[in-house]
């Protein structure tokens, strides 16, 4: 089968939809880390339908981590295929993406932040990627940050975490007279832009005091809300892309229809047009992330740790559970929403409904496995932060506790089978993992609630409730 490239492109079959904009006269405005499937789903398709009014934002791709992207899409000169996953299918060729680097090019690397027409860096590199400690400072004792500091003594150094490769970027900028640059982070953290704005501050401080300042006048980090379910790439998609395109991709990518994106309208220089994409800008982004991430996130990993421990493969299967689907509702309604103020025109009711919807998309196979990755990174900002508003407002955290108890059983059954799981703190976890109050003292996850009794017991009674196969709180 041919492969899909610019080459190509014209054999592509009517129904599938292609840039609408001539490739070899995008510009790269924007260096993208992480270039994986959320990021070519959600943030480069908006970019792709922004290039049809103005060229100049093109994205070059980063991946620290692996070649796997780079080795898929350079080929394809960057383009892949999209399908949007619903009643009906659709598919779209995104032309975003010009070029994927790798970390065996450090010079591109530097060479695509220190130039002119880079405006914005951009990331998901998911929540362990930004090394950011319980309190969601930068964590210097992280290995990549430790190693990044001793590298940073010579001055021609390579970093090796993405924080890194900002300040080493960012210097290289002022030194060459540039100018500063937005730095966008689409990951899924409270307070995401602030957080990372902080860490590269404080990395910059240990470094190179003059960047530091520098980066304090020129450079923003916005806040943002991103969201659309994006399950990962499996064979069915494959078969569908090849037979729907007649070409060959060699890594296409699927999500829902629903795509969102509140972008803080907090920027250093030129904002691209992306509200032409259907992106929103807005003065204040913290409650738009705070409900997704409590109600959507929170629910999301709920229904994972507690349907695998019920044997439940998919999103669709766990809602098709009443009894957990009952539990998931109430678990939004009752005691995640009134840690929630909405933004204006935000209705809090009708969003819980729309999120159940979207986790019934028949169309959509999502994988309980796949969220249940990188626990120790997620549940922090998913439920923990919802248990200590609870406990401080004196709510009940009964039905709160659960999904950590579904947790810490999903790390025990992992230990006592002798499998791993994919955790950047697999190790203590696993180590710990047959002792519950063990894993709850570990402070880089739970912080101060690990002793705190109140959230203590709930766990424990969480886990009787779920020793004995029910789902504690569920009305009868
Ligand atoms: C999911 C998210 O994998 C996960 O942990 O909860 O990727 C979720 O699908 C997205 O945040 C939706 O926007």
């Amino acid at each position: 089968m041919t492969r899909l490239s610019d080459a190509t492109l014209s054999a592509l079959p009517a129904g599938v939809a292609q840039p609408q904009y001539d490739r070899s006269a995008v510009k790269p405005g924007v260096v993208h880390f992480g270039p994986g499937a959320f990021h070519r789903a959600h943030q480069a398709a908006a970019f792709d339908t922004l290039l049809a009014q103005d060229s100049r934002w093109g994205l070059t791709g980063v991946s620290l981590n692996s070649r796997g992207v780079a080795d898929a899409l350079n080929p394809q000169g960057g383009l892949y295929t999209l399908a949007l996953l619903d009643a009906e299918i659709d598919y779209r060729v995104i032309g975003a993406i010009g070029r994927v680097l790798t970390r065996d090019d450090p010079a591109a690397i530097l060479g695509a932040l220190v130039h002119a027409d880079t405006r914005i860096v951009s990331s998901t590199v998911t929540e362990k990627g930004y090394c950011l400690g319980a309190d969601g400072t930068l964590d210097f004792a992280n290995p990549a940050i430790a190693a990044d500091l001793e590298a940073a003594r010579s001055a021609d150094w390579t970093p090796g975490s993405f924080t890194g490769w900002l300040v080493r970027g960012l210097q290289a900028r002022r030194l060459a007279g540039l100018p500063g640059v937005t730095v966008l982070c689409c990951d899924n953290l409270t307070d995401n832009g602030r957080k990372l704005g902080a860490a590269t501050l404080a990395l910059a401080e240990a470094i190179d005091p003059d960047t530091a300042r520098w980066i304090a006048d020129n450079v923003a980090f916005p806040n943002a809300m991103v969201d659309s379910i994006t399950p990962a790439t499996d064979d069915a998609l494959r078969a569908r892309i090849a037979a729907a395109t007649g070409l060959e991709d060699a890594w296409p990518i699927q999500r829902e229809r629903f795509t969102q994106w509140v972008i803080e309208d907090r920027f250093a220089g030129e904002r691209p047009a992306l509200d032409l994409a259907g992106v929103t800008f807005a003065s204040e982004v913290r409650p738009f992330e705070k409900a997704k991430l409590r109600l959507l996130n929170g629910a999301h990993s709920s229904l994972a740790y507690i349907g695998l421990g019920r044997g439940l493969e998919t999103v669709a299967d766990a809602m098709a559970d009443g009894e957990l689907a009952r539990f998931a509702e109430r678990l939004m309604r009752e005691d995640i929403a009134p840690s929630i103020t909405p933004p204006p025109g935000l209705d809090l009711d009708r969003y819980i409904s729309d999120v159940l919807a979207r986790f019934r998309n028949p169309a959509i196979r999502h994988l309980l496995a796949q969220i249940a990755w990188d626990g120790s990174q997620k549940l922090p900002y998913r439920l923990l932060d919802t248990v200590r508003e609870a406990l401080a407002a004196g709510r009940s955290v009964e039905r709160l506790a659960l999904p950590i108890a579904a947790w810490l059983r999903f790390l025990a059954g992992a230990a006592n089978e002798g499998r791993t799981i994919t955790d950047p703190l697999a190790a203590p976890l696993l180590a710990r993992a047959g002792d519950w109050r063990h894993v709850l003292t570990m402070r880089e996850v739970f912080g101060e609630l690990g002793s705190d009794a109140r959230f203590t017991s709930a766990v424990e009674a969480g886990l009787a409730a779920l020793e004995a196969g029910r789902l504690k709180g569920v009305a009868a």
